[in-house]
């Protein structure tokens, strides 16, 4: 399957975009997929001066029609569903199924999206004086800025873009220099919506940049048109990008690593675990922000769960493989320096005297150029500094327990807290658990990873305290306004009593 065919299939024409300075591999084999032009200073400023102003006519559409677009995106999205997820499994390298999945994840925000736009609502609360009125506003925001990664190069664009558009802002994507080309196909899938909308207020309301390297993203963080920075990615880059949008009094949205536990109780029904933590810890090759990437299990069911879940590793190596391939379930690492820090993390692991089964490179020979991966499996006693930092790769480290309170005490034990989870059959445990988790979500008999849209998500410490996608998240795409009214006929009485007459 290639580019080509895919443009095609999606009637998409990327040349306007080809250029010379970024080079764009598929992470399949390594493939030179296409070469296109970055933004520089003086475009990147014209593309923010036409966002400022488109979205000076489109705050002035009604919400509900401003879903109208979000529904027609979406009619456009599950039309192209086949060769979209294609693009992501080609540029991203996870196996088609969840190429799919991701392309869903962004039809089911525009579902989201379009029944909000009939109900961004505020409060009318009561007024301390005679005949006056007080209510909460809900108004458009301004210009959104959003900073995708490698991994979900699309949904996570959509989570933003959807709400941000029926809240009357316009957007502008950065996406990862690792997944351009589809960024490029969803914001001329957008474009193709725009159109059939048939209303010019629309124009200009989504637009991309394409950077290479740091300096991009810089203008974007520092740039006082922007309104909000929701940005993804690493803890690293949120220190570095948080800070600066801070400093400017900007709003920001943070979605930064997670380091994502599962506890694994006496009582659990292990038919249910073993495939939860499967997908959770090898699915897109461990490189979800909410993978599983660490285990607690009870020290009296510890040595046979480990058995069980050694045999079922050693059944998944049989399935890595091109993403593309029906068959497969693990696709490669994003690149080489994927493949070196997970290599890294594994011999710190190493030197903290755990065990390790897997881990090792595979198919080096068809894919000289590409790097695929034996999902590992770590054994320790207890969790070891290197357990503490997000390796972005398929490493899980399993650790016994004694009691309840010490496995949520191991698992809060980290610098991030984005998701968790725990497996029981026993109420007092899930709601016990449910409570002292300090994560972002807390999941009862399913994994970490596979969060649906209709939640807020985001998590909490080093994850970076945002939250976005479903539940009450538009909020942060508008700014709220208090309008207190006087109806009466005589003169106003002030607040808090105060008497002020002459
Ligand atoms: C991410 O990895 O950046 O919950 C987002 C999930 C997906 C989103 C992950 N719905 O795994």
């Amino acid at each position: 399957m290639s580019l080509k065919n895919i443009l095609s299939e999606l009637e998409i024409n990327i040349k306007d975009y080809e250029g010379k300075s970024l080079t764009v591999h598929s992470p399949i084999n390594g493939e030179k997929l296409a070469s296109l032009a970055c933004d520089n200073k003086n475009s990147y400023n014209l593309k923010i001066k036409k966002s400022a102003e488109a979205f000076k006519k489109w705050r002035d559409v009604p919400a509900p029609k401003r879903g109208e677009l979000i529904r027609i995106f979406g009619d456009e999205l599950r039309k192209n569903k086949p060769a979209l997820g294609k693009l992501v499994t080609l540029e991203c390298g996870k196996i088609y199924q969840e190429g799919l999945g991701e392309i869903q994840e962004m039809i089911d925000i525009c579902d989201f999206a379009v029944g909000l736009s009939r109900q961004i609502g505020g409060l009318t609360l009561p007024s301390e004086r005679p005949n006056h009125t007080m209510q909460e506003n809900w108004l458009p925001l301004g210009v959104v800025g959003v900073i995708s990664a490698f991994n979900f190069p699309a949904a996570v664009w959509a989570w933003n873009l959807a709400l941000a558009v029926v809240c009357g802002d316009s957007v502008i994507w950065k996406p990862s220099e690792k997944t351009p080309i589809i960024a490029i196909a969803c914001q001329k899938i957008f474009e193709r919506a725009v159109k059939i909308f048939g209303d010019n207020s629309a124009k200009d309301i989504s637009q991309i940049i394409i950077g290479n390297g740091a300096e991009i993203g810089e203008l974007l963080v520092n740039d006082n048109r922007i309104a909000l920075i929701s940005a993804t990615g690493s803890t690293r880059m949120g220190r570095i990008v948080g800070p600066k949008i801070a400093d400017r009094f900007g709003r920001s949205l943070l979605e930064l690593g997670g380091n994502n536990a599962v506890i694994v109780t006496q009582s659990a029904d292990l038919n249910i675990v073993l495939p939860s933590i499967l997908f959770g810890a090898v699915g897109t090759a461990g490189q979800r922000c909410t993978t599983t990437r660490r285990v607690f299990i009870h020290e009296k069911i510890y040595n046979d769960f480990y058995s069980k879940l050694k045999n079922a590793y050693s059944k998944i190596n049989g399935k890595i493989g091109n993403p593309l391939d029906p068959k497969t379930l693990v696709g490669p690492l994003i690149d080489k320096n994927s493949f070196d820090i997970m290599q890294k993390s594994l011999g710190i692991a190493k030197k903290a005297g755990a065990e390790i089964t897997g881990g090792k490179r595979v198919l080096e020979k068809e894919y000289k150029n590409a790097y695929y991966v034996e999902p590992a499996l770590v054994k320790l006693k207890k969790q070891a500094d290197i357990v503490k930092h997000e390796t972005f790769a398929p490493i899980l480290y399993v650790m016994p327990y004694k009691n309840l309170a010490e496995a949520i005490e191991m698992q809060n034990d980290v610098p991030q807290g984005l998701s968790s989870s725990i497996f029981t059959t026993d109420l007092r445990e899930a709601e016990i658990f449910k409570k002292y988790s300090d994560c972002g979500i807390a999941n009862v008999n399913i994994g970490t990873s596979g969060a649906e849209i209709g939640g807020a998500f985001g998590g909490e410490k080093e994850t970076g305290g945002g939250r976005e996608s479903g539940s009450d998240s538009w909020k942060i795409y508008m700014r709220r306004q208090t309008s207190t009214t006087y109806y009466g006929a005589t003169p106003p009485a002030l607040a808090q009593g105060i008497k002020f007459t002459n």
